[in-house]
């Protein structure tokens, strides 16, 4: 953004708003910016190195969030809104959000600051504390973005037991109409899962993803990016990712086009080489602001309606976004800031190396690490039941594994991220998310997808130097928390199985579980890669 966009305090008397639009809140109606003036209001965006830092993000994630604010910036400036956008050269190596509100506060001298309640708990905490620190009232409206409020959840989770998200899904399809004929589900059922778990074969044709190719505001970021963040994890080039709401629209119909008649079959589904398969690579999108979570839905739905998708792939996608990232957002507001704490399985393993390098001879791992690492993107099977399910078998710990989905993943954000890592992906929380743990041996993978064919491991072995490693860690899984597991009715069957092994076979899988825990280990301090 050149230096003859900032404000100059002359520029910004008489302020009664200072207006504070966080780099997740690029959205024209959000609720800071709904009863803005635009003559007496001034809106502050700020660049700032903490919230690149607090956890190391992807470089790609952080050029994504730096581009679309600088867009976000120049189309409301467009429309005549007073801005005052601070580039991170200006705000400085160790400048935060309290450091740049201080700073605009002594600049044009609010009545008020005014910001629209953060996704994320620390950010809150931070932001609470402002008027204390400045002296200067602070206003705080709902994200009304999402569906269900945070005391809306509160709400339905008070009194149950147990807070599954098929029920909570259907409230929401209720009270949002979706994919609803009068009061009954279309199709006569709430959810079509059964029909969503085909395995994909290489021969199906893949959509290519949208690309857009990067305007000088982006290549101005990738430049910043390069050389103040050079050090973080993932490529930066080449970048293609959507940057304004247009082109997030232009996304999402390139999706509906495109992938999503097929999202429902081959949500499950992973393919060598092929990153994205049917997904809509929407997430990084939605979350920031650029298209509406509900847009989305009613788009999907009127596909459907016209009988240009299938049900199951409709109800499907809408699924994931009123139901899963409804719920997930439900239960981190519910339960913060205790939850990020939570380690039902004790589990204390450092992350392996190879989450961070993909030298692994496991192909699975090194497919999606790969990707993660080129793209800051892997679809949800991947990260629940390739990289999730390895730390879960291997014992990692759930927060060391939290803050690498927090900065590997374009899309990550507290809100979304934790739940989905430590109470989906490694039951951190006992099964408050989760009715059972994603606990799986290298069956699974083989069965929905083709990496095994290329992996040096053998699936189908156990025991010996070429079985594949997941199979004797699911039983060690098992047998290591049997007290915390064994009663609950949807492990009975494994638990049976493993019982009913003869004695000799079940303590080769444990010797043959610890020997890859060893070599795991050694090879997080230099040792050969597992
Ligand atoms: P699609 O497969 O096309 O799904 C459609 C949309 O549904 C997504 O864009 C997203 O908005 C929503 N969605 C799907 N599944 C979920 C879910 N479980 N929770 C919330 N929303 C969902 N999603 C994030 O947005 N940010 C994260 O940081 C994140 N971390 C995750 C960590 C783990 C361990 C796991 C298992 C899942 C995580 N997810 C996260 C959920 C999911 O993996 C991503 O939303 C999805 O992969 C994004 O790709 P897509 O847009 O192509 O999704
Ligand atoms: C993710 C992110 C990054 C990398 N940088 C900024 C930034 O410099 N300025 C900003 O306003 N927002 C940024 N964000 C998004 C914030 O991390 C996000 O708004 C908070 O975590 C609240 O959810
Ligand atoms: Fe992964 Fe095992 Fe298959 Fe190799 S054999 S790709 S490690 S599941």
């Amino acid at each position: 953004m050149p230096r003859k966009n900032a404000s100059t305090p002359a520029a910004h008397t008489g302020v009664r708003d200072l207006i504070l639009v966080l780099g997740d809140q690029l959205t024209r109606e959000v609720s800071s910016l709904a009863t803005a003036d635009m003559a007496r209001d001034l809106i502050l965006m700020v660049e700032v190195a903490t919230e690149a830092t607090y956890v190391r993000h992807h470089k790609k994630k952080i050029a994504f969030v730096f581009s679309a604010m600088r867009h976000f910036a120049a189309e409301l400036r467009a429309e005549g809104r007073r801005v005052d956008y601070r580039t991170l050269d200006e705000t400085g190596p160790s400048s935060s959000f309290a450091s740049e509100i201080e700073r605009a506060i002594g600049r044009v001298r609010p009545q008020r600051v005014v910001v629209t309640a953060p996704g994320e708990w620390r950010v809150q905490e931070d932001i609470r504390s402002w008027p204390d620190k400045f002296g200067v009232p602070l206003h705080c409206p709902e994200d009304d973005r999402f569906v269900c409020s945070a005391e809306r959840f509160a709400a339905w989770a008070d009194g149950r037991k147990q807070l599954r998200m098929e029920y909570f899904y259907r409230e929401m399809r209720r009270l949002t109409g979706l994919l609803m004929d009068g009061d009954e589900p279309c199709g006569g059922q709430w959810n079509f899962d059964h029909d969503n778990r085909k395995a994909a074969t290489a021969d199906l044709f893949m959509p290519e993803p949208f690309r857009v190719e990067p305007d000088q505001t982006t290549r101005d970021v990738l430049d910043l990016v390069e050389h103040r963040f050079g050090d973080h994890f993932g490529d930066l080039r080449p970048f293609w990712f959507a940057a304004t709401r247009e082109d997030a629209r232009r996304a999402l119909d390139h999706f509906i086009t495109h992938g999503l008649a097929r999202f429902g079959d081959f949500q499950d589904a992973m393919l060598d080489g092929e990153p994205f398969l049917y997904h809509s690579l929407l997430s990084a999108y939605i979350n920031v602001g650029l298209l509406g979570p509900l847009e989305v839905c009613r788009e999907v739905e009127t596909a459907y309606r016209d009988g240009r998708v299938p049900l199951n792939a409709a109800e499907g996608y809408i699924r994931q976004i009123i139901g899963w990232r409804e719920y997930v957002r439900g239960i981190y507001w519910l339960k913060m800031p205790d939850y990020v704490t939570r380690n039902y399985f004790g589990h204390a393993r450092a992350l392996p190396e190879f989450y961070w390098t993909a030298d692994t001879r496991m192909s699975c791992l090194r497919a999606a690490i790969t990707q993660t690492r080129v793209e800051a993107y892997a679809h949800h099977i991947q990260r629940l039941m390739v990289t999730g399910n390895f730390a879960l078998l291997a014992g990692i710990s759930p927060q060391a594994l939290h803050e690498w989905y927090l900065m590997v993943y374009a899309d990550a954000y507290e809100w979304v991220e934790l739940p989905n890592t430590l109470g989906m992906s490694q039951f951190g929380d006992g099964g408050l998310l989760a009715s059972k743990p994603y606990a799986a041996s290298g069956a699974y993978i083989n069965r929905m997808s083709n990496y095994c064919r290329s992996c040096a491991y053998d699936v189908k072995q156990s025991v010996g130097a070429r079985a594949c490693p997941l199979n004797a860690l699911y039983w060690s899984f098992l047998d290591r928390n049997r007290d915390k597991l064994a009663r609950n009715p949807r492990m009975a069957q494994m638990y049976r199985t493993w019982e009913r092994m003869a004695p000799d076979k079940r303590a080769a899988l444990l010797a043959k579980a610890q020997a890859t825990l060893d070599r795991l280990d050694r090879s997080t301090s230099g040792g050969a890669p597992l």
